[in-house]
């Protein structure tokens, strides 16, 4: 028999491929030797030393964009993308956040509602790293529900080929400081069409992106406000492919469905934290791993991990075969988020004070994940879009 692994007692391992192992471990290379020594130093900070460079070196490992295909994006499968977001979020929440935002959000919705041109212009040097995207959804009076956005869009002239003019304030927008272009989603007064995309690069006139201050969850990660104030853009700078609403929620599958993944990184990373401080921490004369009540926190939390990463592969092949429906993405991210919170919490509680202290991760990955709880759809909402999937009858109004 194989043997038994403590951080994988179920023998998930050998559920993946070869392939899929070899990306885990070029993307966790990276992370212990790029990220890890200095996670804990930005976080404090609250600043990433050259995000730039950090940036480059993701996308010179494909990162960036890596289950899309063509445009200079590496074409992975959706399994390979969710191990690699799992490894980042081991490391912080906020550097998978910065990947899932240039991937799964700015790109994504380039590659999937963009014209040739749009994707032409942004999509390889944003594989490559070389261009940041941000992407703009929630105001600050319009968050779960962007469907009431207030940022709009008008035309200025008669006709197709006029510019667009866009005014109004975008916040909490991960990576908006430094980046190069931003998708920016905002309501017209064409009643056919509604809600509409816009890629604005981000020196155009008009255009500010002040960063947010004084966070206390996801430090090691640029949030910014975004302020349209009368940005002139070519008729040409709308996403052409798409109009309403389901535009922006359906880059939210992707960017969700890699935090079904990247939650159990944070878990796991505290999991094993957990572990190795109960095993050389002594009271009472022994090891606290030697107390029952510590092994039962550990047992519990490794049982919620293991069938959060049963769950998340399962959903991953289904995207791998294309059957994911959203509603099985609100499934494992409320499910694997609420319990990966926990498990870093529990983490906590075994290391006691030192609990509390930067030279460990689990304080920070347990901060971290309260804004992952909220981000790309609240707990409440998640589970609104199941309940009106159980009941047939939706109760967000
Ligand atoms: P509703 O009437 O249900 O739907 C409007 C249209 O959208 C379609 N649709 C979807 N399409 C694709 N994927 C989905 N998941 C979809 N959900 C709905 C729907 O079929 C309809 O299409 P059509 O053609 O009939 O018009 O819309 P609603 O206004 O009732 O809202 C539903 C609700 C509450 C679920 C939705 O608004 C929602 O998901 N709210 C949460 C907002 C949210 O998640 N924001 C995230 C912002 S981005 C972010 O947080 C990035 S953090 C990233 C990081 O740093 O990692
Ligand atoms: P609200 O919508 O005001 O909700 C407040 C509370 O009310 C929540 O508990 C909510 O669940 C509850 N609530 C609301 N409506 C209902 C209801 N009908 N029934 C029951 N309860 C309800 N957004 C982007 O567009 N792009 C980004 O890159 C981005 N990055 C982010 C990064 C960070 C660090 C954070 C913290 C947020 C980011 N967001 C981003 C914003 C995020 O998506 C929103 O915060 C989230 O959608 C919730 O919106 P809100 O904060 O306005 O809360």
């Amino acid at each position: 028999l194989p043997p038994f692994a403590p951080l994988d007692p179920a023998g998930i391992d050998a559920l993946l491929s070869a392939e899929e192992k070899a990306v885990r471990a070029s993307v966790r290379q990276l992370c212990e030797q790029r990220v890890q020594p200095h996670v804990a130093d930005w976080f404090e900070r609250g600043e990433i030393d050259d995000v730039r460079g950090l940036v480059r070196e993701l996308g010179s490992l494909g990162l960036l964009g890596m289950h899309l295909e063509g445009y200079g994006c590496a074409g992975m499968s959706a399994t390979e993308y969710g191990l690699a977001c799992l490894e980042l979020e081991a490391c912080d929440s906020g550097v998978r956040s910065l990947v899932s935002v240039q991937g799964s959000l700015a790109m994504y919705a380039i590659w999937r509602w963009g014209s040739e041109e749009h994707k032409q212009e942004w999509l390889p040097r944003m594989a490559a790293g070389e261009a940041i995207g941000c992407f703009g959804l929630t105001e600050p009076d319009h968050g779960s529900d962007p469907g009431s956005m207030r940022t709009r869009a008008r035309r200025d002239g008669a006709g197709e080929g006029a510019d667009w003019i866009l005014d109004g304030r975008k916040m909490w927008i991960t990576n908006g400081t430094v980046a190069d272009v931003a998708v920016v989603w905002a309501q017209t007064d064409d009643s056919a069409h509604g809600i509409r995309g816009f890629v604005v690069p981000t020196s155009t006139p008009g255009f500010s992106a002040p960063e947010i201050k004084h966070k206390q969850s996801l430090r090691a990660s640029v949030t910014s406000e975004l302020v349209l104030d009368g940005v002139r853009l070519p008729a040409d700078a709308v996403l052409p492919e798409v109009s309403g609403l389901k535009g922006p929620l359906s880059c939210l599958n992707e960017a969700r469905y890699g935090i079904v993944w990247g939650s159990l990184g944070a878990a796991r990373s505290s999991l094993a934290a957990a572990l190795a401080y109960a095993g050389e921490r002594e009271q009472f004369g022994r090891p606290i791993a030697g107390f029952q009540l510590t092994q039962a926190k550990l047992v519990d939390m490794n049982l919620e991990y293991t069938k959060g990463l049963l769950l998340a592969l399962h959903l991953g092949r289904m995207k791998d075969a294309g059957t994911l429906r959203p509603e099985q993405v609100s499934l494992g991210k409320l499910n694997n988020v609420r319990e990966a919170l926990e498990i870093c919490r529990t983490a906590r509680t075994i290391l006691g004070a030192n609990g509390i202290s930067l030279e460990y991760p689990v304080l920070r990955h347990a901060n971290n994940l309260e804004s992952v709880l909220t981000y790309e759809g609240t707990v409440e909402m998640h589970t609104l879009v199941l309940g009106q999937a159980m009941t047939g009858i939706a109760a967000f109004r």
